[in-house]
């Protein structure tokens, strides 16, 4: 059987993106490059010293872990020669980072990424992955990036994705004309296409939350949880709880197997846990293109939301199309107002 590589499916697909004169090619290419040096350390990671804590916070406030600052390096070398992006939002990085050489700057992209999400599994061996998200920059080309090139309704994507680096590390991509899948063989050092024109299902088993956080969910949620646990099997409920505490691993399940992930708001995270730049659009983006739905829970489609800041953080309901209907039911009839984080202290 041939093989199709990534780098031939982009140019084979290149008359399939309007700005065709290879800006994207690159860009996607320049992304796999540094996927495949960041895999090389993941898989390592139990036995070089880039394993634990930096003794650093990112902006989140969240302990990062040698190989978020690994990942985040290794991305912005990489896409910054591509020549093609002249800025990038990083969960790794306060502000933007803009390039002062001309080349970059010539760019006509800008990519928002989480360079290594899930990374508090890293210690323990559980998949974690890699986000990213472009856009064609609004500020004027030879400019620095600016602000608005990175505050764009995630509509105006060009192309999202993620890599996930599990049992095999995967490159999940789509430039609006589907969602196709490319694994690392590891032999060759090539992302190969093994998963084409995914299209998740309408409906699925499988339910993704963290019911630790039971006590301080929406009521609406607890409701909808208590409903995926009954037992009714022309719907196939009672669903399966799977939660890997990974986005790009839980997404990536159920996108080729059918299901539902939600991060609501909680008492706590009153405007839940996921950021819209860099985690929330891409994956809506993906899921759109292969047939899903990406929420707020209220029936406001993520891409449409206008993004206030960079690290801004939104409710995210994600999965087969008909559950997240269904969520939003409950959502409706029995709320999503959080609980008071007091009641808790
Ligand atoms: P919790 C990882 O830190 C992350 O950002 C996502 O990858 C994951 O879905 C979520 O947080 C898990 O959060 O609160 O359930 O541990």
């Amino acid at each position: 059987m041939s093989v199709t590589t990534l780098n031939e499916f982009i140019i084979q697909r290149q008359a399939d993106f309007p700005y065709a004169k290879g800006e994207l090619t690159r860009l996607l290419t320049h992304i796999g490059v540094a996927a495949k040096v960041v895999n090389r350390e993941v898989n390592k990671a139990g036995l070089v010293d880039i394993l634990g804590d930096a003794g650093t916070d990112n902006v989140q406030g969240e302990r990062q872990k040698k190989l978020d600052i690994y990942a985040d390096e290794k991305f912005i070398a990489s896409l910054k020669a591509s020549g093609e992006c002249c800025g990038i939002a990083s969960e790794e990085d306060q502000n933007i980072v803009t390039f002062d050489e001309d080349l970059p700057r010539q760019g006509k992209y800008i990519l928002s990424m989480d360079p290594l999400d899930g990374s508090s599994n890293i210690d323990v061996n559980v998949s974690i992955g890699t986000i990213f998200s472009i856009f064609r920059r609004v500020s004027p080309v030879g400019h620095k990036a600016s602000m608005e090139d990175f505050l764009q309704e995630g509509t105006k994507q060009v192309a999202a994705g993620y890599i996930i680096y599990g049992s095999s590390t995967m490159m999940v991509y789509t430039t609006g004309r589907g969602v196709n899948g490319f694994t690392l063989d590891p032999s060759i050092g090539e992302f190969c296409l093994s998963h084409p024109d995914i299209i998740t299902p309408h409906s699925g088993i499988i339910y993704s939350i963290n019911e630790g956080n039971y006590i301080k969910f929406p009521e609406g949620v607890k409701k909808y949880i208590k409903y995926c646990q009954e037992k009714d099997i022309p719907t196939g409920r009672p669903y399966t709880s799977r939660y890997i505490g990974s986005l790009v691993a839980d997404f990536h399940r159920n996108l080729l197997k059918g299901g539902i992930f939600i991060y609501p708001k909680t008492a706590g995270y009153s405007s839940g846990k996921l950021r819209l730049l860099y985690e929330c659009n891409p994956m809506a983006f993906v899921i759109e293109q292969a047939g899903g739905k990406g929420t707020d829970g209220r029936g406001n489609r993520i891409m449409d939301l206008k993004p206030e800041s960079l690290h801004q953080r939104v409710p995210f309901y994600v999965g087969s199309r008909n559950m997240i209907n269904k969520a939003e039911e409950f959502m409706t009839e029995f709320g999503d107002q959080e609980p008071d984080i007091k009641d808790f202290q």
